[in-house]
């Protein structure tokens, strides 16, 4: 694949490669879609209206809204205008948005009608150089601020800006087991590499194809999924605001045929074991993907007999941008995650920091799974300790155990930290916690994950309450989902009289992991 050149802004490079399907539907949305020629049309104005605002190159604007056209047009127009847009995830609190307001710096938001009690809780919270507040598919407009639509309607289309493929371009927040978000700033580049690499040489994405994307724009996974590498190849892409519940994507599974599907395999297990699993001359699939945690055999076993079509499971992360580990089309082995991605090198390595020995037969021992590939992100903003980290020179750690198996394929062996992956979204056991001792019936709170029956990955706390005072499991649930995101409540509760510990006073979460095993 040849690399972009070095003045490269992949806004233009995405409206210049569709200017000849001007009458072809890029997006369909739930209110309805937007042709590549509309597309171009919205993209330029969207950039003319942020330059008039008075944003300039590298400034940031946050990006909260739920899938829709106006999420593309917003995205790609501030990267046509060399502003940066900073996708945060939807399902955050008000405080976690004003952490990424204040760390962003951010000079404008971009946000969702439905999404607009965030946005002002969030401002509310703390200092922030938020000037313009832009609303996308408001009922009402709160005071002073710009609906998207008429803003878009007035603006003069602007002409791209000169950006170089390697400056910074997007921002995406990655969560660690400690610490605050982390802003993971990629290029221009960086969409193309991964479009290139993944979108058209792995999925064999084409300009026929309608792609559906349970994960959302917000995740890397599916801004691959469902913009840079369907909007690449001329393809249709479906977007849903909406929750991906199995009915939900049975929905447009049904109405729109879509012939690419991506999701995570809780939502497989989830489709799979609902009543209203469409028939397989009801959709039109010819390819599935997942990423976001490792799909059991069995789930992709299922879903291939019942539909005929493979799921290509592979691993990406925030920082690659997308997957860098993969099945391929034709050649699917469930139950690992395939091979390094062409154009991406891996490598597993020990305690000592060096590569894993091999065995007579090719297999190897777990180790830590280290990523070298075009895509990966400059660093992470503010934070120079968790950037040297990360961003070994040419390598990135993924923070991943995996072991590598006679015939090349990688399985996957666990994380070399404590985060949990529930849903396909990244958990910090701590936060739940530390959360959970908030409430004034808790003592204390210890959080590990159990497998549930499909093999998947969910959080169980458990928790010692103060003496005299009593607290229901459903009680418990209820009080971090008001705190946290909503994923990140634990599905099951476990009362102890105390928690086992070490002597001087430490968790031991390992003997908790135990006793769900026994
Ligand atoms: O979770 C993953 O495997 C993943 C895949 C693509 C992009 C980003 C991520 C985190």
């Amino acid at each position: 694949v040849a690399a972009p050149p070095a003045r490269f802004n992949f806004a233009r490079h995405l409206l210049s490669a569709n200017a000849a399907r001007a009458a072809k539907t890029a997006l369909i949305d739930d209110r309805g879609t937007l042709s590549y020629g509309q597309l171009d049309e919205a993209v330029r104005r969207c950039a003319g209206a942020l330059q008039a605002l008075g944003l300039r190159r590298e400034e940031r604007v946050l990006l909260l809204a739920h899938d829709s056209s106006d999420w593309v047009v917003a995205f790609l127009g501030a990267l046509y205008a060399g502003v940066v847009p900073v996708a945060v995830n939807t399902l955050l609190p008000a405080k976690d948005i004003a952490y990424m307001l204040g760390d962003s710096r951010a000079q404008a938001a971009i946000v969702s009608g439905a999404l607009v009690p965030v946005i002002e809780e969030a401002l509310a919270l703390r200092t922030h150089d938020v000037k313009h507040l832009i609303v996308s598919r408001a009922d009402k407009l709160p005071a002073g601020a710009h609906d998207f639509a008429d803003l878009l309607a007035r603006a003069r289309p602007a002409d791209p800006c000169d950006t170089h493929a390697e400056e910074p371009a997007f921002w995406l927040y990655s969560s660690g087991s400690t610490g605050a978000p982390k802003g993971t700033v990629h290029t221009q580049g960086n969409l193309y590499w991964t479009a290139e690499l993944y979108g058209k040489g792995v999925l064999k994405m084409r300009e026929d194809d309608v792609v559906f994307s349970a994960a959302k724009l917000f995740f890397a996974y599916g801004l691959g999924n469902a913009l840079s590498f369907p909007l690449s190849v001329g393809a249709s892409v479906v977007l849903m605001a909406e929750r991906p519940t199995p009915q939900a994507c049975f929905k447009r599974m049904t109405e729109h045929k879509p012939t690419i599907f991506c999701g995570a395999p809780t939502g497989y297990g989830g489709m799979l074991a609902s009543p209203d699993l469409p028939a397989k001359g009801a959709v039109a699939l010819r390819l599935c993907s997942s990423a976001g945690e490792a799909l059991p055999q069995d789930i992709g076993e299922r879903w291939t007999r019942h539909f005929g079509v493979e799921i290509i499971d592979g691993i990406g992360s925030t920082e690659m941008l997308h997957i860098f580990l993969s099945n391929v089309p034709g050649d699917v082995h469930y139950g690992s995650t395939g091979r390094p991605v062409p154009g991406y090198e891996v490598e597993l390595r020990g305690e000592d920091g060096r590569p894993v020995a091999e065995n007579a037969d090719g297999s190897s021992d777990i180790g830590d799974l280290y990523i070298k590939g075009p895509s990966a992100a400059l660093m992470y903003w503010n934070n120079r300790t968790k950037s040297r980290d990360t961003f070994q020179g040419s390598w990135t750690k993924s923070g991943d155990k995996y072991l590598r198996n006679a015939n090349g394929t990688y399985t996957y062996a666990g994380r070399n930290d404590d985060m949990l992956k529930v849903s396909g979204i990244y958990v910090s056991p701590f936060e739940v916690e530390a959360t959970l001792v908030q409430h004034p019936a808790v003592l204390e709170a210890a959080v590990i994950g159990k497998e549930d029956s499909d093999g998947l990955t969910k959080t169980k706390a458990y928790v010692v309450l103060k003496p005299g005072q009593q607290a229901s499991a459903a009680d418990l649930q209820g009080f971090v989902k008001e705190r946290l995101a909503p994923y990140k409540y634990p599905r099951f509760i476990e009362f102890l009289d105390e928690l086992p510990k070490t002597a001087t006073g430490k968790i031991q979460r390992f003997r908790l992991r135990e006793r769900e095993k026994a």
